[in-house]
């Protein structure tokens, strides 16, 4: 489906999640996720109201900051709706169901309070899945329709074990949780890597790509970059940029570029539709 619009993606997906994401996209004219690897409430806010009307996601890692409050949440909630971007905590959960569960709904974080978009990788096998959608789809959970998962199926640093048999396992399960899971953190779409279960007709996975940077290949700790360009030609629908946008000398014209770039990219894939 990576040929078609955002627009005709989302109005076609079964997963309203999916659909509010290709709105976004579509309403902003942007595929950017920032990653906001920022370790303050004050900055990650700042980011958020500076940038945000050039994003379609924030991804944070929550548990990063110093000073996580209920003031944190309040001010990216009420930033989200200000300049219409998702929240995706990139959390990359990753233990038994029952461990899980617990890290998603309580805590100090409560990500399922906020978070629209979360990970997990499926090292622990497919009940870390289950478990998570048992979660975000209890009926006594009022936020059902506004959560979703994303497979980390590839990893972008050096020498990831994330590949092969785990990769094609991470399109099995996807398969079988569609009300749940979006998609993939991948470098790639993953619609046609081989795997035991058979894609239905109307699959349609959003693929989010790390490890998108316009200025570096890559880092001193094995993280491995491409372009915008790169990363939307191989199938990313949602491009994801940390440092190359908010350790720029001006994140606000970094986030620009990025969102140019990235939409430039999309429509050459869509064929300028
Ligand atoms: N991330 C990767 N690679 C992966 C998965 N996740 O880089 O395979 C995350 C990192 C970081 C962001 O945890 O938050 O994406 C990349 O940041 P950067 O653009 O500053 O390298």
């Amino acid at each position: 489906k990576s040929q078609l619009t955002y627009g005709a993606r989302a109005s076609s997906h079964p997963n309203p999640l999916a659909r509010k994401l290709f709105q976004v996209a579509e309403e902003k004219k942007s595929n950017v996720t920032v990653s906001a690897d920022v370790t303050t409430t004050k900055e990650l806010l700042d980011l958020a109201d500076r940038l945000g009307p050039y994003i379609a996601v924030i991804k944070t890692h929550i548990d990063i900051l110093s000073d996580f409050s209920q003031e944190t949440i309040d001010g990216l909630n009420a930033l989200a709706a200000k300049h219409n971007f998702l929240i995706f905590e990139d959390r990359k959960f990753i233990d038994i169901g029952n461990t899980v569960q617990k890290q998603y709904h309580n805590g100090t974080l409560r990500i399922s309070e906020w978070a629209h978009i979360i990970n997990c990788s499926i090292l622990p096998g497919e009940g870390i899945v289950e478990a998570l959608a048992q979660t975000a789809q209890a009926t006594d959970f009022p936020y059902g329709s506004e959560r979703g998962l994303l497979i980390l199926a590839e990893m972008t640093s050096k020498g990831s074990l994330a590949t092969g048999a785990y990769t094609s396992a991470s399109v099995d399960i996807a398969r079988k949780y569609p009300s749940f899971v979006l998609g993939f953190v991948s470098t790639r779409s993953l619609g046609e890597v081989e795997a035991e279960v058979q894609p239905v007709d109307d699959e349609d996975f959003v693929v989010f790509t790390t490890g998108v940077n316009l200025s570096s290949k890559g880092d001193k700790l094995g993280q491995q970059y491409q372009t915008p360009q790169s990363a939307v030609g191989r199938g990313a629908d949602f491009i994801i940029s940390g440092r190359g946008i908010y350790a720029a000398a001006d994140p606000v014209e970094a986030a620009r570029q990025y969102q140019l770039q990235g939409w430039e990219a999309y429509l050459a894939r869509v064929g300028g539709q």
